[in-house]
């Protein structure tokens, strides 16, 4: 990291020492370095399809079996992953803020409860689940492989993976529980995503418009949607910016990876 960078980084250690409760948004890109792609990435394609045409529901109505391959695929590379020192530096903010801090992901690949959070929000799903769209039979299919159309035990639909497509609610317990994490932190972090997907993205304004007017610390590769808010951004890695904020505050990251 350059010399401003260093700068930045201690600004943000100061912050968090100080930090009485800590909201952290995150996306694909805290998982990137574990090998996991974003979404967004270059032509942003998956086979030549928009994620806007894999994940909604029209597209599973449409070609259920293109779908549910998009999410085989995906939940075969998750089998070979694991979390990197990124996901283990918000583990241990999340053991040294026990009760404090609570960590609201897009993502859906368990990654972060692999790394040891405990008070995590899984907005958009998780890809291990399984629905029936029939009976609401939700089921942990761990990552094991699924038949190409994959049926409900109980009584024989098809069913879909547990995850929120574009047009479809989030889960309303859940989505309650990040809005309230947002609107009671003093410290909010957004790390590696494009925060262009709502209402997700929309958690920064509530952050930094509560009543504790919450700062905002960016950590991505690059420049966002969410750059204009952030009070800090720490332009790099988030597995190699988050564990050095880590050792600013003095927390040593324990890095082994249950198999
Ligand atoms: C690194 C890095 C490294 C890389 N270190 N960083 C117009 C305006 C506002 C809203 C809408 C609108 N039109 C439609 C909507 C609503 C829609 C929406 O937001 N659309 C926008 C795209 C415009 N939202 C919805 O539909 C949501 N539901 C909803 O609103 O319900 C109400 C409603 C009901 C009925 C009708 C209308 C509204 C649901 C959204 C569900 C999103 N689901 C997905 C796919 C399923 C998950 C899956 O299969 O895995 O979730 S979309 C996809 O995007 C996925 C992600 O969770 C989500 C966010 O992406 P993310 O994580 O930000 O990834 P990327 O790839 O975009 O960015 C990665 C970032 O990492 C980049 O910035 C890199 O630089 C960075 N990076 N390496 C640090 N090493
Ligand atoms: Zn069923």
């Amino acid at each position: 990291m350059s010399p401003m960078n260093q700068e930045l980084l201690d600004q943000a250690a100061e912050w968090t020492r100080a930090a009485d409760r800590i909201a952290v948004l995150t996306g694909a890109g805290v998982s990137a370095e574990s090998g996991v792609p974003t979404f967004r990435a270059s032509d942003g394609l998956w086979e030549g399809h928009r994620i806007e045409e894999v994940a909604t529901p029209f597209g599973f109505a449409e070609n259920p079996e293109l779908v549910w391959n998009f999410y085989k695929l995906r939940r075969a590379n998750l089998r070979k992953v694991r979390p990197n020192p990124g996901h283990h530096a918000l583990a241990k903010l999340e053991s040294e803020w026990d009760g404090r801090f609570t960590l609201i992901t897009q993502n859906v690949d368990g990654l972060h409860r692999a790394a040891g959070n405990a008070n995590l929000l899984e907005l958009h799903g998780n890809i291990r689940r399984t629905r029936c769209p029939n009976c609401g039979d939700l089921r942990d299919q761990g990552l094991t492989e699924l038949p190409a159309l994959p049926e409900c035990q109980l009584c024989g639909s098809m069913i879909r993976p547990d995850i929120v497509w574009f047009g479809e609610m989030l889960d309303p317990e859940v989505w309650t529980s990040a809005e309230e994490a947002a609107d009671q932190c003093d410290l909010f972090f957004v790390v590696g995503t494009s925060a262009v997907v709502y209402p997700a993205a929309g958690l920064i304004s509530l952050a930094k418009s509560n009543s504790q007017r919450a700062k905002v610390i960016e950590v991505n590769m690059t420049e966002t949607e969410a750059s204009r808010q952030a009070d800090i951004g720490l332009y790099g890695p988030s597995g190699e910016v988050l564990p050095a904020l880590c050792e600013r505050l003095g927390l040593t990251l324990n890095l082994v990876n249950p198999d």
